[in-house]
């Protein structure tokens, strides 16, 4: 018999926090009891999950007293202060925040690609990589195991959902200030804590995060950063460049990619098509390519417009698009539980 645990989502009333128990309700995942955690602000509200109602409690180091498995997903200093709490009292804690990903000591894990390392948690805690790192490295690791991989260049074209809540509202209130004439206001995008905010509607934003002191953003280091450390591959060339769109769900990539032996179109196509986790969408004699707008809700990684470079045969491009609140957040920390429930880890 599957073994039920006990569970905590901390983010609860956020984007990723709702897709997360979504997800927890329609992959039955095994709970014999389920709390609900937020800030100081959300504490006494009630919560529906799975035709019944709970009351949010605010996250403190004494919520996790007894509970099997942690599911953050509030941000980086909520991470940072909580997270260790929940492993100190026996949680194995699936965190979605950057805070520990890049530790030595913390597996850093989507399962299509490495769910090998989740045999070692040192801290007790697990890290689910940045929404675009996911969906690019599950759809290069099968290309990586046959042909190698020696560089990667990436564009990004980024949902809104993807900054949260509040950007979302945002995008929805600039589309009817604009189509009531009214003056565009911005305020979350692209960085809330930033001095100067851009309208995301009727716009694309070349800035997702600070800017680090090389030029690239810190979501563009995660990328660069966390590919090599999933792919356990610190030699490979990774660059990326990350943009906002006006789109609300669904993260899409154009990649560039360099292989170490030379292959053809169909040899990619027969690699993806029996690759876990991704569909291949990619018949342009019909116009069938990947869209964010029919990836939304999608668990699988989408992919299309498979070409090969035509100055170098070693060189393709791609197409990557998937919904970055599931297989980007939500869904990959369930697999990684799930992962570890299949393998007697948990
Ligand atoms: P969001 O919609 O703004 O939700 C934030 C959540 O964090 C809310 O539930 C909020 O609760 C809670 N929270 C804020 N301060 C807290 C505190 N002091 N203690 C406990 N809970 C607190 O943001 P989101 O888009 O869901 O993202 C949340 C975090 O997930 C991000 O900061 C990021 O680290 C991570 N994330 C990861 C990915 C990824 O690529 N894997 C993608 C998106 C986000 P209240 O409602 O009470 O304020
Ligand atoms: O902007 C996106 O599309 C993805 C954003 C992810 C995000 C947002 C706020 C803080 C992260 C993340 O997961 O890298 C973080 C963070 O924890 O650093």
């Amino acid at each position: 018999m599957t073994k039920q645990l006990i569970v905590a989502v901390v983010g609860a009333t956020g984007a990723v926090g709702s897709k997360l128990m979504e997800k927890l309700i329609e992959r039955k995942f095994p709970i014999k009891h389920i709390k609900f955690l937020a800030s100081a602000r959300s504490a006494g509200k009630a919560i529906e999950f799975n035709g019944q109602t709970y009351t949010i409690e605010e996250a403190t180091p004494e919520s996790f007293e007894g509970v099997n498995i942690a599911l953050f997903s509030a941000g980086g200093s909520v991470s940072e202060k909580l997270a260790p709490e929940a492993a100190k009292r026996g949680a194995i804690v699936i965190d979605n925040t950057s805070h520990f990903r890049m530790d030595p000591e913390v597996p850093l894990v989507v399962p299509e690609v490495n769910r090998h390392v989740l045999k070692n948690i040192p801290k007790g805690i697990i890290a689910n990589p940045n929404c675009s790192t996911i969906q690019m490295v599950a759809a290069l690791q099968p290309i990586r195991e046959k042909f190698g991989l020696t560089k990667v260049v990436v564009s990004t074209y980024q949902a809104v959902s993807g900054s949260g809540v509040a950007a979302i509202d945002e995008l929805r209130e600039q589309s009817t200030q604009w189509e009531a004439g009214k003056n565009v206001e911005a305020n979350v995008l692209p960085v809330k804590s930033d001095a100067k905010h851009y309208p995301i509607a009727r716009n694309v934003i070349p800035q997702i995060d600070k800017f680090t002191n090389n030029g690239f953003t810190y979501e563009e280091m995660k990328m660069i950063n966390e590919t090599k450390k999933i792919m356990e591959a610190p030699e490979l060339s990774v660059a990326a460049t990350c943009v906002r769109v006006p789109v609300v769900s669904g993260h899409s990539e154009s990649v560039y990619i360099e292989l170490e032996q030379e292959a053809t179109v169909q040899d990619i196509f027969a690699t993806l098509q029996d690759a876990p986790g991704i569909v291949l969408q990619d018949d342009i004699t019909q116009q069938v390519y990947p869209m964010p707008l029919f990836a939304e809700n999608e668990e699988p990684i989408f992919v299309g417009r498979i070409r090969q470079d035509l100055d170098n045969k070693k060189g393709f491009h791609l197409w990557i698009v998937a919904d970055n609140l599931l297989k980007g957040a939500a869904l990959n920390s369930i697999q990684i539980a799930e992962a570890m429930l299949e393998d007697n880890l948990l």
